[in-house]
């Protein structure tokens, strides 16, 4: 068997989504080890320690264990200074205000309407942004749909009520395509010793 980049994943993370697109979209194999958070694999927390997930482990042992690094050596692309930007609002800011709006419970004294309009200032802007020319990388567009489809998840009729429509249609667009399809196939959480589970399913780049 030929060896394979092995990837440590969790399929509802937003994290572990843009690396598995950036995977997608290559056309680039890995073996895919779906992992069960509460329940960490010892080897995953052997090479990263950290203990979340994306981490990806390439063949020459090399650990990469940051979502963006994993992008950004799959798909070799050197972000330019608007895409870092757009990356690190989204982590930052939007991803802070992100968690206290769906998870108002697990912070102290947060209430998730204020959390939701401070979420909402960064999505105006996104969708401010994605009305202009030229449209941004694909590359960025991956990196930050999968947080912004957890946004709209959990008030759907809100997040469709807003006055966004550069927004709305181009999740929809993300959402529908055969890459995000690729992207979440599901499979059972990895066990030692049972057969690599290859990822995508089928080899070649998606649109
Ligand atoms: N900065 C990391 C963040 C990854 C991250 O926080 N992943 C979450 C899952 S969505 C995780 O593994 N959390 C560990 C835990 O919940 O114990 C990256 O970009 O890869």
């Amino acid at each position: 068997m030929d060896p394979l980049p092995v990837l440590y994943s969790f399929r509802r993370c937003p994290y572990a989504m843009r690396a598995r697109m950036a995977i997608v979209r290559e056309g680039f194999r890995v073996e895919l080890r779906e992992v069960v958070l509460r329940d960490r694999p010892p080897h995953m927390m052997e090479i990263s320690p950290k203990g979340t997930v994306p981490v990806l482990l390439l063949p020459d042992e090399t650990v990469i264990e940051e979502s963006l690094e994993i992008m950004q050596h799959v798909l070799e692309w050197s972000m330019s200074d608007e895409e870092a930007a757009w990356v690190e609002r989204n982590d930052g800011e939007f991803k802070h205000h992100l968690d206290r709006y769906k998870y108002p419970n697990r912070y102290e004294g947060v209430k998730e309407h204020e959390h939701r309009a401070l979420a909402a200032v960064y999505l105006h802007d996104l969708n401010a942004r994605l009305g202009q020319h030229p449209l941004f990388s694909t590359a960025l567009s991956d990196a930050l749909f999968p947080f912004v489809r957890q946004f709209a998840n959990h008030d759907r009729a809100w997040f469709d009520g807003q006055p966004w429509p550069h927004l709305h249609v181009w999740l929809k667009t993300c959402l529908g395509s055969a890459a995000f399809e690729r992207c979440m196939v599901k499979v059972k959480p990895w066990m030692d010793g049972q057969a690599r589970i290859l990822f995508p399913e089928a080899t070649g780049p998606s649109a």
